[in-house]
């Protein structure tokens, strides 16, 4: 194909959506100067010829085939495995309108900036068109992009993480609107690395990464920062959240959408394998969707929820039989793997997969050497699509989306943090989720292990000022509105022995079954300062055996530990500057006044 041919279904002939998207695909590919342009159907056929592709130039090696039938490791570069919060911008004309938040650039000067690395970058490589959805196709909820890039790695993932193709084409036929995305992975160079978004033109524009959200712009990219101002201005909301349902022994099913800051357990929260005495009772918990949450109230005035994705690009270390059985089972097949180390016999494993197997080469490639490094990369992935998942639901293919009953919030806290509490109100849950803390991950780049404030698990996502942000959280607080309640849990608690103090995983089933009786009316709580906290007895502790250090601090509150936490989360909503909603204020001076 001649680089400058356009779309078979000829600009000239259909609505200006097309004409618009082969217009930019030209003026792209001007720049650009790639050798030939493929637009992408999302058939298989594609698929097959792409992945031949990759496997003849070494971006896709096979593993076994008896073990892992059609799955693929791929090993990024070493500089290139993780998010760069430091080197992603959000690029508005007023700068106080991306907030001290975001790291901002003038459009004007990040479009320069930008247009300058992409000069002739696709020179001797092809470019690919991506049309996607994302979510089910036919969702009034969904949205559609389109992403170029250079990178057939991206376009294997696009397709397992999104419904991309012919469908999502004529989609953005008949609606006319798509969010832009230019990608390319320039020279894989650190320091020509940049990931810039421009809310108000719905445009993204990433160089020089081919990793996971600084690559997948449908993602992070698309899904929460470029989404998050689109859902401000109309009206929904844009989350980094898993939703799952419970369903009771009676065959009930309440929906939650849990917001966890990146590699703190989503995945094994959304896949939930109920404990033993719970699945003989007949519990289930379905999944429908393990990073991002897209919601808006529907004509009942309850919040109904897609999720916008179509596939896991999940964290694999940790991954076990034991910790998430239904994870393992979707990964056995049609798999892609990235940065994970391989056993003798090339089957993929990671720390902590607890097989019994052996490692024999690391994720760079080389003779396993645990004094040179871990034999996966602690950001090492797998995409796979969300079907594969024995517990992914119908109702996540519903175009309706979801009622959800409850919302909650957790971070990763060593210390002070309960195991759950139920926040009061709406006012008071959003001021629970904008507190939100959690020490850092190997998701980004940069140190782990450090506390800072991630509200809502949004810090690096949220496409604009974290204080409008939480304005337009309350706004949802309407004569008639039918909200979530509002929890905020903490499965990292640890005990003085540094282990933690919480069994999690499949015991957090305990946890949520408070949440449902709650909303249903029929669980205690103890009302305190920071919230309604479950006395032990309000929880089905039946066959755990928790130490009484355990029991003190997961069901107990430090009212000292609190009011130096919510000292601290005044200085945070201060720094804000009058554009903190006044209401968000008042509660945190209310509560600290409750704790002095
Ligand atoms: O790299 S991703 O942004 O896709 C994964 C994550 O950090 O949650
Ligand atoms: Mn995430």
């Amino acid at each position: 194909m001649n680089a400058l041919s356009k779309h078979s279904s000829d600009a000239t002939s259909t609505g200006s959506a097309l004409a618009a998207l082969n217009d930019w695909v030209a003026s792209v590919a001007m720049r650009t100067r790639p050798d030939a342009i493929h637009w992408c159907d999302g058939s298989d056929s594609e698929n097959d010829a792409l992945v031949a592709r990759m496997q003849a130039d070494g971006t896709l090696l096979k593993l076994n085939e008896q073990t892992h039938p059609d799955s693929w490791l791929h090993r990024s570069d070493p500089d290139d495995v993780a998010r760069v919060e430091h080197l992603t911008y959000v690029c508005t004309t007023h700068h106080e309108d991306a907030g001290p938040n975001n790291h901002w650039m003038a459009p004007d000067e990040a479009h320069a900036e930008m247009d300058a690395l992409f000069d002739g970058c696709m020179q001797g490589r092809t470019m690919y068109v991506i049309p996607y959805c994302m979510g089910p196709i036919d969702s009034p909820l969904s949205r559609c992009g389109v992403e170029i890039t250079d990178s057939p790695y991206v376009v294997a993932n696009m397709r397992i993480m999104t419904r991309m193709g012919a469908a999502a084409l004529a989609r953005i036929e008949r609606e006319g609107a798509f969010v832009k995305g230019l990608h390319s992975i320039g020279e894989l160079d650190p320091n020509r690395r940049f990931i810039m978004h421009f809310p108000e033109e719905l445009t993204i524009k990433s160089y020089g990464s081919g990793y996971g959200g600084n690559a997948l712009l449908g993602k992070k990219c698309h899904a929460l920062r470029i989404a998050s101002h689109q859902a401000r201005q109309e009206g929904w909301l844009a989350e980094h959240m898993l939703i799952l349902g419970v369903e009771n022994p009676q065959g009930e099913t309440h929906y939650i959408a849990a917001a966890f800051p990146s590699a703190c357990g989503k995945t094994n929260l959304a896949m939930l394998i109920p404990p033993a005495g719970y699945r003989e009772a007949g519990w289930k918990v379905w999944t429908i969707g393990d990073d991002i949450c897209w919601m808006r109230p529907g004509a009942d005035g309850r919040l109904y929820a897609i999720n916008p994705e179509s596939g896991f690009f999940g964290v694999a270390p940790g991954t076990s039989e034991k910790s998430n059985p239904n994870a393992l089972a979707s990964i056995q097949s049609n798999t892609i793997y990235t940065n994970v180390g391989t056993t003798a016999d090339n089957q993929p494993w990671w720390e902590g997969i607890d097989n019994g197997q052996q490692p024999a080469t690391d994720w760079r490639g080389e003779a396993y050497d645990p004094a040179k490094r871990p034999a996966a990369h602690p950001n090492s992935r797998f995409t796979v699509s969300a079907r594969r998942c024995p517990s992914y639901s119908p109702m996540a293919e519903d175009p309706q989306g979801v009622p959800i009953s409850a919302i909650v919030f957790g971070g990763r806290r060593a210390s002070l943090v309960p195991l759950v509490f139920e926040a009061r109100d709406w006012t008071h849950g959003v001021l629970v989720g904008a507190a939100m803390g959690s020490e850092t991950t190997a998701a980004a780049t940069g140190a782990v292990g450090v506390m800072r404030r991630d509200p809502m698990a949004m810090k690096p996502f949220c496409g604009y000022n974290f204080a409008d942000y939480f304005a337009h959280w309350l706004s949802f607080d309407t004569e008639g509105a039918k909200l979530p309640k509002v929890f905020h849990v903490n499965w990292f608690r640890k005990g003085n022995d540094g282990k933690f103090l919480w069994p999690g995983f499949g015991d957090n089933l305990r946890v949520l079954e408070w949440m449902i009786r709650r909303v249903e009316g029929g669980a205690g709580a103890v009302e305190t300062p920071i919230g309604r906290l479950p006395a032990e007895a309000d929880l089905n502790l039946e066959g755990l055996e928790l130490s009484a250090e355990a029991r003190a601090k997961l069901f107990g509150y430090d009212r000292a530990g609190w009011q130096a936490e919510f000292e601290s989360i005044g200085e945070f909503l201060d720094e804000y500057g009058p554009r903190m909603p006044a209401a968000l204020k008042a509660e945190q001076v209310r509560i600290s006044g409750a704790l002095a």
